[in-house]
């Protein structure tokens, strides 16, 4: 099999020629053992599975299996876009409201994610405060009712995922319990018939636009952040920066909504900062094509989306991603955990 890497600036496309399971015993492998598996009971155990099929499969490029592997600590890529990585021929209609679909075809696609994720050195979780703890967030317009509805299909403007998370760093007791934000997260993309596209934001391409008395005060520990609005419930965290340096790398949080100045000086940079977001010169356009996998890394870029409105039909033909936290070995270590199900953080 051969795969080829092409940077795209500060993004990298890979492509598994012959698909990275499609044919032959990988696929039948990987098959075989999730049938015996719920990924929202033993995550670990696919993740583990699908990671050994993926990791097999790029062994023979050991350069490109060091930078997937080195994600993260390199810093040399905020993105990563897996292309072939699953077949969608036989998935099932977009579901519109909200539940993953009987069908199980889709979790192909969603253990490839996990693999994928857990490739680049990162173990997946989710919230217990966010769809009751679902690992796998389906991604589509849904009408469970009005304010469903509108959210998941109006444009969605920059963000990092759990803008009122902190960085496992920022956290140096192990007795309290903090909300972490994920280090990164994935997106695999089921189907995306009229080209809707994901958005990006470089922290990089900010740093060198905005003048330095701006990055100052956004590195000022002079913020309120919220909980997004797929949480049913609502954390504060006060007191926190925009940017921060931790082990000489900067790092960004942010949101268009769930994010406040709390001095003059702090509130006229977020106003500066918002203004540089919303011309559109500054925004990178990434169409997920069906079977493609994306890795964002979600401390260094900030990301959004295409309006959906006017493409929605809820006719099972609607873009549907499925939506993965990841988390560095720190930040799940550090997770308040349930008991029972190790992958869901309790706060
Ligand atoms: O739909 C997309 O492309 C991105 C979705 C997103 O940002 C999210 O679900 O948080
Ligand atoms: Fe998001």
């Amino acid at each position: 099999m051969s795969i080829s890497a092409v940077p795209k600036g500060r993004g990298l496309e890979l492509n598994f020629s012959k698909g990275l399971t499609s044919s032959n015993a990988v696929h039948s492998y990987l098959q075989s053992n999730l049938s015996n598996y719920d990924q929202e009971i033993e995550p670990y155990v696919i993740s583990e599975i699908a990671k050994h099929v993926i990791r097999q499969k790029l062994f023979e490029n050991q350069s490109i299996l060091q930078k997937v592997e080195n994600f993260a600590e390199d810093n040399e890529y905020d993105w990563i876009i897996f292309n072939n990585c699953f077949d969608t021929s036989g998935i099932p209609s977009t579901p519109c409201n909200d539940n993953p679909p009987e069908h199980k075809t889709w979790k192909m696609p969603a253990a490839t994610l996990m693999g994928l994720i857990s490739l680049t050195g990162h173990k997946v979780a989710s919230y217990k405060g966010e769809m009751n703890g679902r690992l796998a967030h389906m991604v589509m317009p849904a009408k469970n009712n009005p304010l469903y509805q509108s959210r998941s299909t109006k444009q969605l403007k920059p963000h990092t995922e759990v803008v009122n998370g902190l960085w496992p760093e920022e956290i140096k007791t192990n007795t309290d319990k903090h909300c972490i934000a994920p280090d990164i997260f994935g997106l695999a993309s089921i189907r995306n018939p009229t080209n809707c596209a994901t958005r990006v934001w470089y922290l990089q391409d900010l740093l060198d636009s905005l003048p330095y008395s701006t990055i100052r005060n956004l590195m000022r520990p002079e913020f309120r952040t919220t909980s997004q609005s797929s949480f049913d419930i609502n954390y504060v965290n006060e007191g926190v920066s925009v940017i921060r340096e931790i082990n000489g790398k900067l790092n960004i949080r942010f949101s268009y909504s769930k994010l406040e100045g709390l001095t003059p000086r702090a509130k006229s940079a977020l106003t500066e900062l918002k203004a540089y977001l919303d011309d559109e010169r500054t925004v990178t356009r990434l169409v997920l094509k069906p079977g493609q996998v994306l890795i964002l890394n979600n401390r260094t870029l900030l990301h959004g989306r295409d309006n959906l409105t006017n493409h929605a039909l809820y006719d099972g033909n609607d873009r549907w991603l499925i939506r993965m936290y990841g988390f560095s070995y720190d930040g799940w270590r550090k997770l308040p955990k349930n008991e029972r199900l190790q992958h869901v953080a309790t706060v």
